[in-house]
């Protein structure tokens, strides 16, 4: 049988199995389109049936979270923990909370991690969990009281060799407090068991920061090699929030110039580039929408819905909100206006068409399961830390994001290179997370 016949029997027995799971379908077919000649080239892989085994969850756990709101109502939520795949070291990978979250869209993000975490050269299988709580809108007690009937479940299936979720969508430092407090609660042991958590109890150092200082590293490696940098450099950035925000600090940093940032509502555009505590302030503190932006930049514009963000002219794209959030019709807009570079801070963000136009282009396209593993890497650091019981610097650990960062973009271009797509930096990702994880388990035998 062909590499080709292979991959398309093992992606239709994904989509019989996995019914109306779009997303999910997504994240596997990029996957698959890219390991032709890997397969050719190592038919191992085939006869230890590593493709079938990979694209079916070591462990999916669905479970109930009842709760009450302010005002005494019961309230149920469904919550999700997928185990995908362990090869690598425990499972790793954040909690979304958001009400689009389904099966699908937790396996779309726990397939993407197991390839993204072990591009980043750490000990880290891949898993993904969350709810479809919406916590716009819930007050503070609210939020912890999700989260504690949450944990009340999961705390029985992870721990700090087994499963270390971390924040995604919706889940920040206030919500993996929570969490974690939860969990010491019932398990009687303070220990490792979430990244992403306070600088005074086991939190890393520049672990906020690191998924957009991470994507604005790869994105300047990418540069570099064209002979450039981000010095005058305008950049759009979509979404307002941890991604977003830290990706616009150190574009800043560099002398580039973002002019855009949006939320679910709306983009507003600063010509005269963001002012970032201003954004800091209504979104990390006042927790409000970003429109309040332009109440006070009066030379900055409002837009209500999402798409026409892409519109805005840009020699750089950071898409860092949610996926799907860039189509195709909005990429051939980035090229016309001239966008040079696409950095994927968000999981899955451009539609497959999308990413198409871009490398047709020759934009150079830097996949999110590259472009934003610093998050994931710092929370690997932040593991690190926690079985030291001895924090690092903030220089260390940036200049830890740093080294990873290059050596992702390294080992991208090197297997573009090797599997003859070079430039192609979504095949050379997929590929170098790939062999990784493949030889872990040809290693571990049929588990
Ligand atoms: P946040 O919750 O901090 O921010 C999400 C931002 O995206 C908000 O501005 C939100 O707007 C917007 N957004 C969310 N859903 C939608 C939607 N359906 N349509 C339009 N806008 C939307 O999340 P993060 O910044 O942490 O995550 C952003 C992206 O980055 C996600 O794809 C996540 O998986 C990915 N990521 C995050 C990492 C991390 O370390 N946090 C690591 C790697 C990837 P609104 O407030 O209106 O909902
Ligand atoms: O998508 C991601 O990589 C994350 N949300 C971060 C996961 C983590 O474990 O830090």
């Amino acid at each position: 049988m062909s590499a080709e016949t292979i991959i398309q029997a093992v992606y239709e027995q994904v989509l019989k199995r996995n019914p109306s799971e779009p997303e999910f379908h997504q994240a596997v077919k990029e996957v698959l389109d890219s390991l032709g000649l890997v397969l050719e080239r190592n038919p191992e892989y085939v006869s230890a049936g590593i493709l079938e085994r990979m694209v079916e969850p070591e462990r999916q756990l669905i479970f109930r979270v009842p709760w009450q709101d302010d005002k005494g109502n019961f309230r149920v939520n469904r919550g999700f923990r997928v185990e995908f795949n362990s090869a690598l070291g425990p499972y790793k990978g954040g909690i979304r909370f958001h009400p689009t979250v389904y099966l699908g869209i937790i396996k779309f993000l726990g397939f993407e991690q197991i390839l993204k975490n072990s591009l980043t050269g750490l000990m880290m299988g891949g898993g993904k969990g969350g709810s479809d709580f919406d916590p716009k809108g819930k007050s503070k007690s609210e939020v912890m009281r999700f989260c504690q009937s949450f944990m009340t479940e999961l705390c029985r299936h992870i721990g700090p060799d087994t499963d270390v979720p971390a924040g995604d969508i919706g889940v920040g430092g206030r919500e993996v407090g929570f969490m974690f407090g939860q969990y010491k609660r019932i398990r009687n042991e303070f220990t490792g068991v979430l990244t992403g958590k306070g600088l005074e109890w086991g939190g890393s150092l520049v672990r906020t920061e690191a998924t957009g200082y991470g994507l604005v590293y790869i994105v300047n490696e990418a540069l570099k090699a064209a002979g450039k940098d981000l010095e005058g450099m305008t950049v759009s950035v979509s979404g307002a929030g941890n991604v977003a925000i830290y990706a616009t600090e150190k574009v800043q940093q560099l002398g580039g110039k973002v002019v855009t940032l949006s939320d679910s509502n709306g983009f507003v555009h600063d010509p005269d580039g963001i002012k970032l505590d201003t954004v800091k302030q209504i979104k990390e503190v006042e927790r409000k929408r970003i429109k309040e932006y332009v109440s006070i930049h009066k030379k900055a514009r409002y837009t209500e819905g999402c798409s026409d963000i892409w519109s805005v002219p840009c020699d750089i794209a950071l898409p860092c909100a949610t996926q799907n959030e860039l189509d195709e019709a909005a990429a051939k807009v980035l090229v016309k206006n001239g966008c040079k570079v696409v950095g994927e801070g968000a999981n899955m963000p451009c539609t497959p068409e999308a990413a198409d136009v871009f490398i047709k282009n020759d934009v150079i396209f830097l996949p999110g399961k590259a472009a934003n593993a610093g998050g994931v890497a710092v929370s690997g650091l932040e593991m690190a830390q926690n079985s030291q019981r001895i924090p690092w610097t903030f220089e260390k650990a940036d200049s830890e994001l740093k080294n990873i960062m290059v050596s992702i973009y390294k080992n991208a271009s090197e297997a573009a290179a090797e599997y003859d797509c070079a430039g192609n930096f979504v095949v050379g990702a997929n590929i170098a997370g790939f062999v990784k994880v493949a030889n872990a388990m040809l290693a571990q035998g049929l588990v």
